[in-house]
């Protein structure tokens, strides 16, 4: 049901300008309760970025493992926009400063050679697969959000880094490794991803719509995310397809990540 009685618009500016000064608002403050608003905010919050000259690259699912679930403490799948501004080189250099209280996680990462309908066959229309990493960056002080608050929030969207593309391949059942310093940091297997990251890819088309020939889709975290401190060197590696990595700056440190729970 979607409520009239809240500012849509003016929920995504506070989100929008949360992000740009690196001052968290309080979860709970928002007034959402439906995901039906929570999308439309979240619409209008990536608008203003595309405003700004931004351009999407494509799609994040995100809580598709249980890991990530019980981390966040929520239980339903989300979906997010990724977009240019976003990307990071894989072994490049990465300033994180200007964000809040940035954690990064692995994933896994789909190109879309053909277009996606909702229903569709995700595996016919996957061009290339490839092991990649999320930095997510809640807008809400302490990672503490409700499920229609961190949709609005484009899903905590911050950051991301995609490593070689390869063919597709059976990601049914790959290692997942985190690596921060060279130091193991989370583990898990692709299995993690709703039983098998094809899922995630058509969760995405069922929930988002057609997704068009060219779209990158991350199929969420297949560990629980850690925070992501400056000066480091972080790597995640997905058996078979290879790693991806880059290194914060070591700049100013950001605010303490107080909510980690995993
Ligand atoms: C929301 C983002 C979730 C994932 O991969 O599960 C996500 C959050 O944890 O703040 O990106
Ligand atoms: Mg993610």
């Amino acid at each position: 049901m979607t409520s009239t009685a809240l500012d849509l618009d003016a929920i995504a500016e506070r989100l929008d300008t949360a992000a740009l000064d690196a001052h968290p608002l309080s979860g709970g403050t928002t007034g959402l309760t439906s995901t039906e608003d929570a999308y439309a905010v979240q619409r209008a919050l990536v608008a203003r970025k595309v405003a700004r000259g931004e351009r999407i690259t494509g799609f994040k699912l995100g809580f598709t493992s249980l890991a990530k679930m019980r981390q966040m403490g929520v239980s339903d799948l989300i979906h997010g926009r990724i977009t240019d501004a976003m990307e990071i080189a894989d072994g490049g250099r990465y300033d994180a400063s200007g964000l809040i209280h940035p954690r990064v996680e692995p994933e896994v990462a789909f190109l879309l050679g053909a277009a996606l309908r909702p229903g569709g066959d995700p595996a016919a229309a996957v061009s290339a697969v490839a092991p990649a990493l999320e930095i997510i960056d809640s807008r809400y002080d302490g990672f503490t959000f409700s499920l229609p608050e961190v949709v609005a929030d484009n899903t905590s969207a911050a950051g991301y880094a995609i490593g070689p593309w390869s063919a597709p391949a059976d990601l049914a059942n790959l290692g997942v490794l985190l690596e921060l310093e060279g130091r193991l940091a989370q583990s898990g297997s692709t299995a993690a991803v709703l039983g098998h990251p094809l899922r995630a890819l058509a969760a995405a088309a069922r929930l988002a719509g057609e997704l068009p020939a060219g779209t990158v889709v991350l199929a969420g975290a297949a560990t629980a995310a850690v925070p992501l401190p400056p000066g480091t060197h972080v790597r995640a590696t997905v058996a078979g397809l290879g790693s991806v990595a880059f290194t914060t700056d070591k700049t100013a440190a950001p605010a303490t990540d107080r909510g980690v729970t995993a």
